[in-house]
């Protein structure tokens, strides 16, 4: 394999429902564009309790949880899958810190928002937890394979 195709990932990237409703989706999708990663798969749909109980596995126990699953099924999210090289680590630089408050401006989260419990977006945070959420969040029809149609002006 070369050295490019080895370095592919892919990443799971969630607008949650506030970025939803704040309009901000084309803004994501551009950063992600422009930065030269492929968009592989994207939908929008309600998320349900079961789905979310399993995509926070780590959290369900949590105080805030119930207040966050609320907030998760407030609207229609937007469900992408992200590829290229190595688009977890770099993906999860693009949202920003998880408090907004701590994002960097110039990051996703640090240029829209303030509240930890309305922070816009999901980033799966390793290549194991990518391939978890994105075989939770899509069938394998829905799922573009990029590489047999890779050209050479995108890496
Ligand atoms: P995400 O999974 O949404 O990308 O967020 P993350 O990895 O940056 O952060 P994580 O610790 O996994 O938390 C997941 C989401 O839970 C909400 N949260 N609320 N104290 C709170 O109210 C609180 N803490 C976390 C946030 O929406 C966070 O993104």
């Amino acid at each position: 394999a070369s050295e490019l195709s080895m370095a592919m990932e892919r990443t799971y990237i969630m607008i949650k429902p506030d970025g939803v409703q704040r309009g901000i989706v084309g803004n994501i999708i551009s950063r992600f564009e422009t930065k030269g990663y492929r968009l592989a798969a994207m939908k929008t749909r309600m998320a349900t309790k079961e789905i979310l109980d399993k995509h926070y596995c780590d959290l369900v126990e949590k105080g805030f949880f119930p207040k966050m699953r609320d907030y998760m099924m407030s609207g229609p999210v937007v469900c992408m899958i992200w590829e290229g090289k190595e688009a977890v680590t770099t993906g999860r630089k693009m949202l920003g810190a998880t408090n907004p408050l701590a994002s960097e401006p110039g990051t996703i989260r640090g240029d829209f928002c303030i509240e930890v419990g309305r922070n816009i977006c999901h980033g799966s945070d390793s290549v194991e937890n990518a391939e978890r959420e994105i075989s939770l969040w899509f069938e394998e029809g829905e799922v573009l394979d990029w590489q047999s149609h890779s050209k050479d002006w995108i890496y």
